[in-house]
């Protein structure tokens, strides 16, 4: 996993997360993550099937939502602290699938690492308005030494800009996602593209 890790915001964005993915898609991203707070089951399962028909060579992982990640054939999902226990969703979910889980702190990263998950989020890294209970920011130092002791992907999040990416990437980083730095911008696709450059895609 490494590269612009790309989040869909409904609330947020400019053009609508179908524009966004299709941005992401063409700039090359290898994950496109439907995360989605608010909407009804219906309108999960109908947004995620079509990202699905989108999302060819590109992981989709679905938000939280097991149930939505297995009816549309998602490639996995991505879990925080307070949603089902890795082990459950693996049980559910398969072997195969992906799983990705959020943590605030070296000591969950190396029980996500034990639980066998695929790849870490380490949030927030700085201070964002787009996740109000996102919590304290952890700064740098946080993805240093996860990394010395942690031999899963890091994907960093929170307040993520091209200004403040190549610190947390020189810091470990393997992926980043920034939401609003991106998809409230005119050209999506070339915001994502100047942070694979960072990666020397
Ligand atoms: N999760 P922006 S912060 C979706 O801390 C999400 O777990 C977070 O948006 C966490 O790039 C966040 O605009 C939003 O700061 C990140």
């Amino acid at each position: 996993m490494r590269g612009y890790y790309f989040i869909t915001d409904a609330g947020l964005s400019l053009a609508g997360i179908i524009i966004d993915v299709k941005n992401a898609i063409q700039a090359g991203v290898e994950v496109v993550q439907y995360r989605n707070k608010t909407g009804t089951t219906a309108e999960l399962y109908n947004e995620a099937a079509a990202l699905r028909g989108l999302c060819k060579r590109t992981h989709l992982l679905i938000n939280d939502r097991i149930d939505i990640a297995l009816a549309v054939g998602a490639d996995g999902i991505h879990l925080g602290q307070e949603d089902m226990p890795v082990r459950e969703a693996r049980r559910l979910i398969g072997p195969k699938k992906i799983i990705g889980l959020t943590v605030h702190s070296l000591q969950e990263a190396k029980e996500a690492q034990k639980q066998g998950v695929d790849y870490i989020g380490v949030s927030p890294i700085f201070a964002t308005a787009t996740k109000l209970d996102a919590g304290e920011p952890a700064g740098v130092l946080l993805i240093k030494k996860i990394k010395k002791e942690v031999t899963l992907p890091l994907v960093v999040i929170g307040g993520i800009t091209l200004k403040n990416a190549p610190q947390v990437i020189a810091a470990g980083a393997d992926a980043v996602c920034a939401i609003s730095a991106v998809i409230t911008k005119k050209d999506v696709q070339s915001e994502i593209l100047k942070f694979q450059k960072l990666f020397s895609f």
